[in-house]
């Protein structure tokens, strides 16, 4: 059916549209992916389906749009409830998922954002925060390969930007965040999302990436200074 037709608005760039990305293709859905020119030349579609924050990533799906990216992908869970599962069955162990998909979004991200955004002395404390918030969430990945377990789930769609996004923010800034030898748990799970096969295949370029978050570092600068 034409209306049945699932619609991804997104940006190459953005690793809060490969979140969606990745849930619909371990759903084995298959979609349509709109590329918005952001931030000034957004589609007039977008903004009819995201009125409210005007972001991607959007899904549409029947003809009605679903926003934020961690909400689309337990949308999506839901919506296609057969075969792979994002979430834990257990009601318990979804509701640490959620609460750890949550620190990761404001506590990981925003954290790394403060590192991308600052410098100096306010950037150095930045990377000892940043550190010890990734330090807190080894322990949910003790005893484990995954933090889904033996196969990814919600945490590692909604981290899945740190195993690619962390090394260019590293190169960028010029400091070392992730140390095998004080983060082990989580070099190695970076090092295992980045050797799956739908991480792999969807992965932006990553030259190109870098890129992009150089321009956007230096307009933040140019911003703040
Ligand atoms: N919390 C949102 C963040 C989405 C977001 O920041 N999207 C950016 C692109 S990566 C965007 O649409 N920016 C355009 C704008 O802010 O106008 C989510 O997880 O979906």
């Amino acid at each position: 059916m034409a209306g049945d037709k699932v619609k991804v608005f997104g940006m190459w760039a953005s690793p809060f549209a490969l979140r969606v990305e990745w849930a619909l293709k371990l759903k084995g859905v298959d979609y349509e992916y709109i590329n918005e020119d952001l931030p000034h030349n957004k589609s007039r579609e977008l903004l009819q389906y995201n009125p409210v924050t005007q972001k991607i990533p959007v899904l549409v799906h029947r003809g009605k749009a679903v926003a934020e990216s961690s909400v689309i992908v337990e949308y999506i869970d839901e919506a296609w409830g057969d075969g792979y599962s994002i979430m834990p069955r257990d009601p318990f162990e979804r509701a640490q998922a959620r609460f750890w998909a949550k620190f990761v979004e404001d506590k990981c991200l925003q954290g790394c954002f403060e590192v991308f955004s600052k410098t100096g002395e306010e950037q150095l404390k930045a990377v000892k925060e940043l550190q010890e918030r990734l330090k807190t969430l080894e322990e949910y990945l003790e005893g484990k390969k995954f933090f889904g377990g033996e196969t990814i789930g919600l945490v590692d769609i909604v981290a899945g930007w740190i195993p690619s996004w962390i090394p260019i923010i590293e190169e960028i800034v010029g400091i070392k965040i992730v140390d095998e030898e004080e983060l082990p748990l989580i070099y190695a799970w970076m090092h295992d999302i980045l050797e799956l096969d739908l991480v792999k295949k969807t992965m932006p370029p990553l030259d190109e990436v870098k890129t992009h978050m150089r321009n956007i570092r230096e307009d933040v600068l140019r911003k703040t200074n």
